[in-house]
C-alpha cells in the first residue's frame, strides 16, 4: 500500500479508503497515547463507539499506566487490556510511535495503521495519514471523518468529542479557539454532549491531595529572565507528603501559564530516581516544541513535553539552559 499524507479538505477521499478498510476488518484497534489526554481518549472512544455502532467489533486500547483521571469519559470501561489479533488499528493525537509506550508493537505488527492526529510534526507512520495541524483538537478530525464516513454519532460519542475539543482549546482560553472549534462545540452539543458534565469532570473534581500538590509547586514558583522564565518542580517527597499521585500533578503547568508576562513556563516531575518528565507551555514568539526537542520530546507550539532518564537535578540544569538561551536569541 502507498503512504498517503493526507491533508484536508482530503477528508472526503481518505473517507473512502478508511470506510474500505473499516468493511474488511474483523478487529479494529483505537490506540490512544501514553500519558493519555482527553483528545486522545476522547478521540479514541469516540471513534470506537461509533465504529461499535456500526457492527464492528473495536477494542478502544491505552499504553500503561491507564489513565484514571479520564475515567469519566463514556466507554472508559470498554477499554481492553488484552486486544486479540488485530487487522486495523487506529490511532489518535500520536505523532510519533514511540509515544504508545507498551503498545508500540501494534503500529509494526498490525497490517493496516490509519494515523489520525493535528501534531505538524506527525511522522506519517501510518499507511492512510490523517493528519491537520490546523486542526484544534483531533477530535475535531475524527468529527469531520465520522461524518464524512456517514456514521453515527451517539450523546457518548459527542461527549467524548467535545471532552477533546474542551481540553485541548484550554476550556476556549488558547490561540486554537477558531470559530471551527467553536461552531464544532455548538454541534457537539446539539447532538447530545453534555458540555456541564464534561466541564465538571474535567477542570471542577480534584482531589485533596492535588489540590495540596498544586498549592507546594506554586508556592515554590521561580521566575528569571525578567519574568520571562517561570518554573517549578514536583518532588517524589512532595508526591509523598500531598498524597498525589504524578497523574495528579497535571494541572500545575495550567497554573504557572497564568502567570503575566512569561513567555516560557515549565514544571519539571520527578517520576523516578532516573526519570524526570517536563511540561512547557509558550506564549507570543516562543515555541514550546523547541525547549523539548533537543531532550528527544515534542508536541505542540504552544504546549510541549518531554521525558529525561536522569536525576532531576541535572535534567532541571539541561532544560533551563535551553529556555534561558531560547529566551536570549529573542529581539529585546
Ligand atoms: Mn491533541
Amino acid at each position: 500500500m502507498t503512504v498517503a499524507q493526507l491533508r484536508f479538505p482530503g477528508v472526503d477521499d481518505a473517507a473512502r479508503d478508511i470506510r474500505r478498510l473499516i468493511d474488511d476488518a474483523r478487529e479494529i484497534g483505537c490506540l490512544a497515547h501514553k500519558d493519555a489526554d482527553a483528545d486522545s481518549l476522547g478521540s479514541a472512544l469516540a471513534f470506537a463507539e461509533a465504529l461499535r455502532e456500526m457492527g464492528k467489533r473495536v477494542h478502544p486500547l491505552v499504553p500503561s499506566p491507564l489513565p484514571l483521571a479520564l475515567r469519566y469519559l463514556p466507554g472508559f470501561e470498554t477499554i481492553t487490556q488484552e486486544p486479540p489479533a488485530l487487522d486495523l488499528l487506529f490511532t489518535f493525537d500520536c505523532a510519533t510511535p514511540h509515544r504508545f509506550g507498551d503498545r508500540a508493537g501494534l503500529v509494526e505488527t498490525v497490517p493496516h495503521v490509519v494515523n489520525v492526529d493535528h501534531h505538524a510534526s506527525n511522522q506519517g507512520f501510518g499507511e492512510i495519514n490523517l493528519v491537520d495541524p490546523a486542526a484544534s483538537a483531533t477530535g475535531q478530525i475524527v468529527y469531520r471523518l465520522l461524518r464524512a464516513m456517514d456514521c453515527p454519532i451517539s450523546a457518548e460519542t459527542a461527549t467524548n468529542l467535545y471532552a477533546a475539543l474542551l481540553t485541548d482549546t484550554g476550556s476556549f482560553r488558547h490561540e486554537n479557539t477558531t470559530e471551527a472549534a467553536l461552531r464544532l462545540a455548538a454541534d457537539l452539543v446539539a447532538l447530545g454532549a453534555d458540555a456541564g458534565w464534561v466541564a465538571l469532570k474535567s477542570y471542577k473534581s480534584r482531589s485533596i491531595p492535588q489540590l495540596r500538590l498544586e498549592g507546594m509547586a506554586t508556592a515554590t514558583t521561580q521566575s528569571e529572565s525578567g519574568g520571562r522564565l517561570v518554573w517549578s518542580e514536583i518532588t517524589l517527597a512532595m508526591l509523598e507528603e500531598a498524597g498525589a499521585t504524578l497523574q495528579e500533578a497535571e494541572g500545575v503547568i495550567d497554573q504557572l501559564q497564568t502567570v503575566d508576562g512569561m513567555k516560557i513556563a515549565i514544571i519539571f516531575k520527578e517520576a523516578g530516581p532516573e526519570l524526570v518528565k517536563i511540561s512547557v507551555r509558550s506564549r507570543d514568539e516562543v515555541d514550546s516544541t523547541q525547549v523539548c526537542a533537543p531532550f528527544g520530546g515534542g508536541g505542540h507550539r504552544r504546549a510541549a513535553g518531554a521525558e529525561l532518564r536522569e536525576p532531576l537535578e541535572t535534567a532541571r540544569r539541561r532544560v533551563l539552559e535551553v529556555a534561558r538561551a531560547l529566551l536570549r536569541s529573542l529581539p529585546s
